[in-house]
């Protein structure tokens, strides 16, 4: 009986450990949560989204460039990082790089010693932001474009970049892949461009459609799948026109193969570059708040783009609007009711009082072995109105929950509500009309391998943000 308990013991943690985890660096990239995306360049002087890359530099001038006061704004809207545009499709640099003639030093900008990356990285320093990179493998300017030699001029911009402007924390791949000036088409060496990356700066996460690190979401809207599984399957799939479905990225693979989560990109206008005309488009705090719920309330990252314009500043109206959003969010997320019940654990044989999963602390957490005997929850003295409840899965060993419900009961545990879903994750926030409730109670009806749930918070939130 006791090898027999031995054996079984020990081939369900080895089925539970075959699983994908995280890497270290992505377990801490979860955490980042939201971060600003900055767009800037010839395009912003321009008024068009894709340059020619024929552009002069000379109309690249900002008049009143100040990092600073991005980075204020970030932390404002409670950002944890920016990531920022350093050579777009049009080829122009905001470094001054060896390997282009088509840079800030060509342009006018400060007589051509101004260097943006210079000034944001020290300026995310500064207010202890985490500093990214966006670098376009396409490229509309470059006359090697197309050829081999390109793929040596791609690899020593990345090197000037981790060289002179780290730590770079996520370096951003786009997978757009037009035609350059000589009207040919680039064969990108991945596998050359990720050695590099991975020898030179071992700790910065890389995001394109595939990974290696983290993926495409699938859309520009900044919408993750209510299914969201930090997993994928990308044997037999390229960057950009090679990638899987929209849908499928959009998703995740249940039982992918590889640890690749989803990042959620969008603008806060409709554009991605700054255009006079969509100043008065910018999106309003409540529409923000939606997005942090279809975003970060699905296990995803959001990533916000917020174009700074022809002075080099963000401009009032979308910093308004983050700031206007930041107090949305702190004021939903205030206040966790479910601090004012007792966590119970019921693992089948009777069922305990458990204070994990309501004190903040991701590294107490309750672990499911045995779905269909066990339940977790929260129990209230007092019935609570609420309207929101925030689910934490712990992710170090892998995203195991594959569908749970949630219970909202009365004190004398008659079902009120029923809240069916798939993926839990990093954060599952799950809105709904507000209920008076005696209990809040978990169930997992499928999981791979051993659910671990860290927190089942629960908040009232305005009615008028609650999820659409
Ligand atoms: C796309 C680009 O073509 C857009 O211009 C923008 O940079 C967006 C974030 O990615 O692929």
């Amino acid at each position: 009986m006791r090898y027999f308990l031995f054996f079984l013991f020990y081939f369900s943690a080895m089925a539970a450990l075959a699983q994908p985890g995280p890497t270290p660096q992505q377990l801490a990239w979860h955490e980042m949560e939201f971060y600003l995306f900055m767009h800037f360049g010839p395009n912003t002087f321009t008024n068009l989204e894709w340059g020619h890359g024929t552009e002069k530099e000379e109309i690249f001038n900002p008049t009143g460039l100040d990092c600073e006061q991005w980075c204020r704004i970030a932390k404002a809207s409670g950002a944890t990082g920016i990531i920022i545009t350093a050579k777009h499709h049009d080829g122009f640099c905001l470094w001054p790089s060896k390997y282009s003639t088509h840079t800030v030093r060509e342009s006018k900008w400060k007589n051509g010693k101004g260097d943006v990356l210079k000034e944001l990285s020290a300026a995310c320093k500064k207010y202890g932001l985490r500093f990214g990179v966006y670098i376009s493998p396409w490229d509309r300017n470059h006359p090697d474009y197309g050829t081999e030699k390109y793929n040596d001029v791609f690899v020593n911009m990345m090197k000037e970049l981790f060289t002179n402007y780290g730590p770079i924390w996520e370096l951003w791949w786009d997978g757009a892949n037009g035609e350059g000036p000589n009207g040919k088409k680039q064969v990108y060496d991945w596998k050359r461009f990720e050695k590099t990356v991975r020898e030179l700066s071992p700790n910065t996460v890389v995001f394109s459609d595939i990974g290696p690190d983290i993926r495409w979401c699938g859309n520009e809207s900044g919408i993750a799948g209510t299914t969201n599984w930090n997993t994928l399957d990308t044997a037999g799939f390229t960057r950009g026109a090679g990638a899987p479905s929209q849908d499928t990225l959009n998703t995740g693979n249940a039982d992918g193969k590889a640890w690749i989560p989803a990042e959620c990109d969008v603008s806060i206008r409709p554009g991605w570059f700054w255009h006079e005309n969509e100043n008065s488009k910018v999106k309003t705090p409540e529409e923000l708040f939606s997005l942090y719920l279809k975003s970060v309330g699905r296990g995803a990252n959001l990533l916000l783009n917020v174009p700074p314009d022809r002075r080099g500043l963000i401009h009032e109206n979308d910093s308004a609007a983050l700031v206007g959003f930041r107090r949305l969010v702190e004021k939903s997320f205030a206040s966790n009711i479910s601090r004012r019940g007792t966590g119970y654990f019921n693992p089948h044989n009777g069922a305990r009082q458990v204070s994990g999963l309501n004190d903040g602390n991701p590294r107490t957490l309750e672990t499911i072995v045995a779905p269909d005997r066990s339940s977790m929850g929260i129990e209230f003295a007092d019935s609570q109105r609420i309207n929101c409840v925030v689910l934490k899965e712990y992710l170090e060993k892998g995203q195991h929950t594959r569908s749970f419900r949630l219970l909202l009961m009365t004190k004398k545990h008659e079902l009120l509500r029923e809240i069916k879903g798939t993926s839990i994750g990093r954060k599952r926030i799950l809105t709904f009309p507000t209920t008076n409730v005696g209990l809040i109670g978990l169930a997992i009806d499928d999981q791979q391998g051993y659910t671990a749930i860290t927190e089942i918070q629960a908040y009232l939130i305005d009615e008028k943000l609650l999820e659409k």
